[in-house]
Formats: C-alpha cells, structure tokens, sequence
C-alpha cells in the first residue's frame, strides 16, 4: 500500500487568524502531497513499500543507499505533517489553552512552570537555522525539547537526527509554515501557534509513549 494524503482534520481556514487559510492550503495540498509523493516513489518496487510510514522512518539506516536520502527528507516530511495537523485544532475547540494531569505534572517536572517550558521550546524553534522542526519528546519516561533539521525526526534516531525519543508533538518551523502571514518575523509565528496546539491530543500521544 503506496503512502496516501489524508484530508486536514479541520477547514484549512479554521486556525485563522494564527495560521491563514492560503498557507494552509499550500502546506498540506502541495507540499505535504510533494513528500507522500515523492516517498512512494523512491519506495516502489522495494520491500519497504508496504510498511507504515513510521516504520519506514525507524529503518532508514537499513534503507539502500541510492534512495535513503529521498526516503529520509519525504517519508520524514510525510510523517511529520501528518503530525503536525493533528496537533492543531481551532481555538475554543481543542485548540489552546494549558495542558492538564499526568502531561502537565511531566511538563513541570522537567520545566518548573509550563511559561517556562514554552519559552524553552520557542528557543528551540528560534534557534534552528534554516529549515526543521522543533520537538517535544517522550524519553526514560520525561519530557525533553529538542530541534532536527529538514525533515528528520527524533524516530530516525540520535545518530541520524541528532535528536532521539518518542516525538509527541512538533513544530514546523519551515519558511513555507509561516511566510505568506508572517514573512521573515518566525517569532511571531511561534508565538502565534500556541493558540492552536491541540494539547489533548498532545496528551493521547504522551500516555501512549511511555
Ligand atoms: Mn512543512
């Protein structure tokens, strides 16, 4: 079974204001739809057509090396939007707001307060030079914040990634995410973004990682 796009979860309007219709539209129906297709692709044919996504992701060193790379940056970009739209929703309905229980004790754990988890991410986000993401993952059972670049993820491992854990949620902090609305300004983006994290989600992934 070849990758395939799944619809948003939402009308790509309704994050407005913080993320835009038109962005959203071009990010997941013509980027998003670029890497699931160029990682069928670069998988057809090979024994790794058939597995998830994920799976593909956790064995690239095992991955031929003509299309390793190819593999690493689409079904990276694959995976990661996929996340990436189920951790937002509209704000008021999922959307915003603190996390709660075992999530946030874990967040305070390794933070103290959740103001100053966000602000450690938002460095994390800010200080990504050029294109990547930044991550909140599940490792030893505690919450750590890291950054990869392009489309890697921590699942791809430390030594690929330069990340490791189980991601729970991710930030896309590629030009294409912010530029229409935001143009060079990714702080305000960032910041913007906060509005829409879908922390119960969020909180399904983090019971499920550890
Ligand atoms: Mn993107």
């Amino acid at each position: 079974m070849a990758f395939t796009l799944a619809p948003l979860p939402y009308p790509a309007s309704a994050l407005e204001p913080h993320i835009d219709a038109q962005t959203m539209e071009i990010h997941h129906g013509r980027h998003h739809k670029a890497y699931v297709d160029n990682a069928n692709k670069a998988l057809d044919g090979t024994k790794w057509a058939d597995m998830s996504p994920v799976e593909v992701m956790r064995q690239l060193a095992d991955l031929p090396e003509n299309i390793r790379t190819a593999v690493r940056n689409n079904a990276g970009g694959h995976v990661n939007h996929t996340m990436f739209w189920e951790s937002m929703a509209p704000v008021g309905n999922g959307g915003g707001g603190e996390p709660s229980g075992s999530l946030m004790e874990a967040i305070k754990r390794s933070f103290g307060e959740f103001s100053h988890f966000k602000d450690e991410f938002a460095k994390a986000a800010m200080s990504r030079f050029g294109s990547g993401w930044a991550w909140l993952c599940v490792k030893d059972g505690n919450v750590t914040i890291c950054s990869t670049a392009n489309q890697d993820n921590p699942l791809m491992g430390q030594a690929i990634a330069g990340c490791g854990g189980i991601p729970i949620l991710g930030l896309d902090v590629w030009e294409h995410a912010y530029y229409l609305k935001y143009q060079n300004k990714r702080a305000d983006y960032v910041g913007a973004w906060w509005n829409v994290v879908n922390w119960p989600e969020v909180a399904k992934r983090f019971a499920a990682a550890k």
